[in-house]
């Protein structure tokens, strides 16, 4: 078999299998091309992709115009690193960070990256400008959270299957519990220390799960109060996923710091950033941080073509819109179908909880016939499936995918 023969799906899987290492357990599909809403198999199938890359292709599959501003860019020159400059970078952070409202922005290229830099950046705003004296800073951050998989990151998660056998851990992160206020003024009282507050505007991994209302305004304004930078992290949520630009604009809050990823390339390539105004992102100095591919001319040319995608095409206001129709469609369905607790989230970041417990393979094996229905989507845990669709659905499509949705459960036997 030559390298690049065409494979079949099950060829495909014994490959990974037999030459990846086994870091994920993905439903059994291949997949070999995207379109839009759309995406294929090795076989032709067709399917609704409703996990989107878990939320990094909200553009939609091989967008032409951020393609072509990939292809374009990498027929010119593609990495230059930041030891010289390049005539993209500057041009792309004028406009993102004239686009998020921030005075700086800050490159790197996969989510997890971002999250560092801006632990890094708040840190060292501590040092040097609250004035916390050296390696004390702490970091507020929220039980159930994900922010990535590097050996710092994984320190505060309470994910045993992320953590085990992975230490020691990084020190100096508090963990309190999301959704309460009072846990947040608790651990803001008292301790001069706290340099920063961590959170992801929805949580994704915990399973869709929504905040009060409020609670990010409040948050914010308790961080405030107690000089502690306010860091949302974005990278899922963002980028008009929850039917805003950014989850937070919900309750109109700006973060002190903002971290993006995932969908600032449209999914056509990592790329990261994070956001900050000058009396924070000015601690970073040369040498402090860096990355050899963050800020590269393609990294550049994708991200605007990608922003400017959510803007011409009103990404936002179509995921506020749809989200809604999918939720109501949910809650209907689910008075009458034993199988279904619930549908919450926000714009078209959903979850559906299955009647079922955390431990059930049932949200699993409603997963494989939605697939064998031609739909694609992913369980958070063994009773909740993540519905997070492409931003460019119509409302036909959105309303075809209700139908298989129903239609899979209805006839699901345990
Ligand atoms: C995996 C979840 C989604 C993120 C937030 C940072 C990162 C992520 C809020 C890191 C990444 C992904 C990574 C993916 C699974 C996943 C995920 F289910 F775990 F929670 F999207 F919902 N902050 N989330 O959600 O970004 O370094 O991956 O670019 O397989 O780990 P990254």
């Amino acid at each position: 078999m030559a390298v690049l023969d065409q494979l079949t799906s099950q060829q495909a899987i014994d490959l990974e299998n037999k030459y990846g290492a086994h870091n994920y357990h993905p439903l059994p599909v291949v997949l070999s091309k995207g379109e839009g809403v759309y995406v294929w198999d090795v076989e032709g199938k067709k399917y609704y992709d409703f996990l989107s890359a878990y939320s990094a292709v909200n553009q939609g599959h091989c967008h032409p115009k951020i393609v072509g501003a990939m292809v374009n860019q990498a027929q010119t020159l593609t990495l230059t690193s930041r030891a010289f400059y390049n005539d993209m970078l500057g041009k792309y952070e004028k406009f993102a960070t004239e686009y998020f409202g921030f005075d700086k922005l800050l490159p790197m290229n996969t989510g997890a990256e971002a999250v560092e830099t801006a632990l890094k950046i708040c840190r060292k705003w501590a040092y040097e400008v609250k004035g916390i004296n050296e390696n004390e800073a702490q970091i507020i951050v929220c039980k159930n959270n994900f922010h990535g998989r590097t050996t710092t990151i994984i320190s505060f998660s309470n994910d045993p299957v992320a953590r085990k056998n992975f230490g020691p851990f990084t020190e100096g992160f508090i963990k309190i519990e999301y959704d309460n206020l009072q846990a947040l003024e608790e651990a803001l009282e008292n301790n001069d220390n706290i340099a920063g507050f961590m959170a992801e505007p929805i949580q994704g991994e915990a399973g869709v799960y929504v905040p009060s209302e409020g609670y990010l305004a409040a948050a914010k304004a308790l961080c405030e109060k107690h000089n502690v930078l306010f860091i949302a992290d974005e990278v899922q949520t963002g980028i008009a996923r929850t039917g805003k630009l950014l989850a937070v604009n919900h309750e109109d809050v700006q973060p002190d710091i903002l971290i993006l990823g995932k969908a600032l390339s449209g999914g056509a390539y990592p790329v990261s950033a994070v956001l900050a105004n000058d009396s924070i992102m000015n601690v970073i100095r040369p040498g402090n941080h860096g990355s050899t591919f963050g800020g590269n001319p393609v990294a550049a040319a994708v991200a605007i073509a990608a922003l400017e995608v959510v803007k011409e095409e009103k990404l936002a206001e179509n995921a506020e819109r749809l989200g809604k129709i999918f939720r109501e469609e949910l809650a209907e369905f689910a008075k009458e179908n034993d199988l279904v607790n619930l549908v919450r989230g926000k714009g078209l970041l959903n979850a559906v909880v299955i009647n079922d417990s955390e431990e059930s393979d049932t949200a699993w094996n409603i997963c494989l016939k939605l697939r064998d229905n031609g739909l694609l989507a992913k369980p958070t845990h063994g009773n909740i499936i993540r519905f997070a669709p492409p931003l460019v659905m119509n409302e036909e499509q959105l309303r075809d995918c209700v139908e298989i949705i129903k239609k899979t459960i209805t006839e699901f036997k345990k």
